[in-house]
C-alpha cells in the first residue's frame, strides 16, 4: 500500500496484482520464454482491462491515467515480462493517436487498439538513430496522395506480433531541413517487411525492418508535417515512468522471493535470512523499492496533473528505478547463492529482464541529459 495514491487507484493496484498472480502467472509458465505474443497472451490482455488507462473514455478507454499505467506496469513486470512489453508498446504506438491524431483516425484506431483487437508498436530507433532521434535517415517523400517512405527501422518491440504501428521518417523540405513527421502505418500496407527478428539475453518481440516504397494515404499522416519529433518526445515523456513501474514490479518480486529463500535456507546452523550479511541486502532492497516507488508515482501524478515538470520528473523516475532494480535484482542473485544462476530461476530470468530497460526508450545518459537541460533551462529562467 502506498499513501499517495487515492482508494481507486488502490483498487485498481490490487485488481491489477489479482489478474496477474491468477491469470499470467499460469500463462507465463505454461509458455515460457516468448519472442512474440501467442494468442492465449493475446485473449488474456484483451480481456484483461489493462489497455483501458491508455485511451481516453470517449475511445473506448477507461480514461488516460498514467497512475494507472504505472500501476497496471508495476504489477505484471516482474511476473510476465512478454504481457508487460505488449502493454507497453499499446501505450508508445497508440499515445501519439492521443495526442495528434484527427477525430477519424482517433476513431478508426483507438477503439480496436484500447479492446486489445489490434496490437501497435513505436517505430522511432535505427541503425544510426539511437540516442540521437534526430539522425534518423528514413525519409518520406510526398507523392501524390501518398507518402513514400523507405528506410530501416531497428530495436522495434512487439514488430513481429503487432498489426499497425506508428511511424516516425525525415520530411526534410527547403524551409525545414530537420523536419521529421509521423504517420500510422499497417502490416497490410505493401513494403514494410519485418525480415530480421532479433534475439535478445531474455525473449523479447523485437525486430529490425527495412521499409522500401511503402505507401502511406496523406490521411495517415499524424499531426503537422514537422511535428514528428516532438510527438515521439511527448510520448516518451509518458511511458518513461512507466518503465520506472516496471523495473520496480520486478525488484519487488526479487525482493519477494529472496525473503522467502533466505528464511528457508540454512547455512551453518540457522536461515541465512538471519545473517546480517543478508538481513542487510534485504533492509537495502527494500529501501531502494520504496524510493522508486515514490518516484515513480510522483512522475505520474505529475503527468496527470499536466505539471510541466512532468517531463523531468518522468526521466528522474525512469532513471533511479531501473538502476535501483538492478542493484536489487544483482543482490537477489547473491542471496541466492548458486541456485539464482541456474536458468530458469526466477532471480535468473529477472537479472537478464531487467537489463534491457536502462537503456531502452532512453539510456540512463539520456535521462541524465534531459534531467540536465531541465535545471539548467530553470537555472536560466531564475537569472533572467
Ligand atoms: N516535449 C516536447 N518537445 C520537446 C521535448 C519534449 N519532451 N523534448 C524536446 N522537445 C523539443 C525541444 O523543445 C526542441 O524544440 P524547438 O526546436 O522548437 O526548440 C526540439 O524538440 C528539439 O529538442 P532538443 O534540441 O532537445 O533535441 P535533441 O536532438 O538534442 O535530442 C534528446 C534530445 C537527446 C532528449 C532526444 O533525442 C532523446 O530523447 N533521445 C533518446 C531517444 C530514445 O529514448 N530512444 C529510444 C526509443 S524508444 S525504445
Amino acid at each position: 500500500m502506498h499513501g499517495l495514491l487515492s482508494t481507486e487507484d488502490l483498487a485498481f493496484k490490487a485488481q491489477c496484482q489479482a489478474y496477474a498472480q491468477e491469470q499470467l502467472a499460469p500463462l507465463a509458465k505454461k509458455l515460457g520464454e516468448i519472442n512474440e505474443v501467442p494468442a492465449a497472451l493475446r485473449n488474456s490482455l484483451m480481456h484483461s482491462g489493462l489497455y483501458g488507462p491508455l485511451y481516453p473514455k470517449e475511445y473506448g478507454g477507461q480514461g488516460l491515467s498514467a497512475v494507472r499505467i504505472c500501476l497496471a506496469r508495476e504489477a505484471i513486470a516482474g511476473v510476465f515480462g512478454p504481457a508487460d512489453t505488449t502493454l507497453a508498446m499499446q501505450g508508445l504506438g497508440g499515445y501519439p493517436i492521443v495526442l495528434a491524431g484527427t477525430e477519424a483516425q482517433k476513431k478508426k484506431y483507438l477503439p480496436a487498439l484500447a479492446a486489445g483487437q489490434r496490437l501497435t508498436t513505436f517505430c522511432l530507433t535505427e541503425p544510426e538513430a539511437g540516442s540521437d532521434v534526430a539522425a534518423m535517415q528514413t525519409t518520406a517523400q510526398p507523392d501524390g496522395d501518398c507518402f513514400v517512405i523507405n528506410g530501416r527501422k531497428r530495436f522495434i518491440s512487439n514488430g513481429f506480433s503487432a498489426d499497425m504501428g506508428v511511424l516516425f521518417a525525415r520530411t526534410a523540405s527547403a524551409d525545414n531541413p530537420k523536419s521529421i513527421s509521423a504517420f500510422i502505418v499497417e502490416k497490410t500496407m505493401p513494403g514494410w517487411n519485418v525480415d530480421w527478428r532479433i534475439d535478445l539475453m531474455a525473449a523479447h518481440d523485437i525486430v529490425e525492418f527495412e521499409i522500401h516504397h511503402l505507401r502511406v494515404p496523406k490521411a495517415n499522416l499524424l499531426g503537422a508535417v514537422g511535428g514528428g519529433f516532438k510527438l515521439a518526445m511527448q510520448t516518451l515523456d509518458l511511458m518513461r515512468m512507466s518503465v520506472g513501474a516496471a523495473a520496480l514490479g520486478m525488484a519487488q518480486v526479487a525482493l519477494q522471493e529472496s525473503l522467502a529463500y533466505a528464511q528457508k535456507r540454512a547455512q551453518f546452523g540457522r536461515p541465512i535470512a538471519e545473517f546480517q550479511s543478508t538481513a542487510f541486502k534485504l533492509a537495502d532492497m527494500a529501501v531502494e523499492i520504496e524510493a522508486a516507488r515514490s518516484l515513480v508515482y510522483l512522475a505520474a501524478m505529475k503527468k496527470d496533473q499536466n505539471d510541466p515538470s512532468a517531463s523531468y520528473h518522468s526521466s528522474i523516475a525512469k532513471l533511479f528505478a531501473t538502476e535501483a532494480a538492478f542493484r536489487c535484482i544483482d543482490q537477489a542473485v547473491q542471496i541466492h547463492g548458486g541456485v539464482g544462476v541456474v536458468k530458469g530461476a526466477v532471480v535468473e530470468r529477472l537479472y537478464r529482464e531487467i537489463r534491457p530497460l536502462r537503456v531502452y526508450e532512453g539510456t540512463t545518459e539520456i535521462q541524465k541529459v534531459i534531467i540536465a537541460n531541465h535545471l539548467h533551462k530553470g537555472a536560466k529562467k531564475r537569472t533572467s
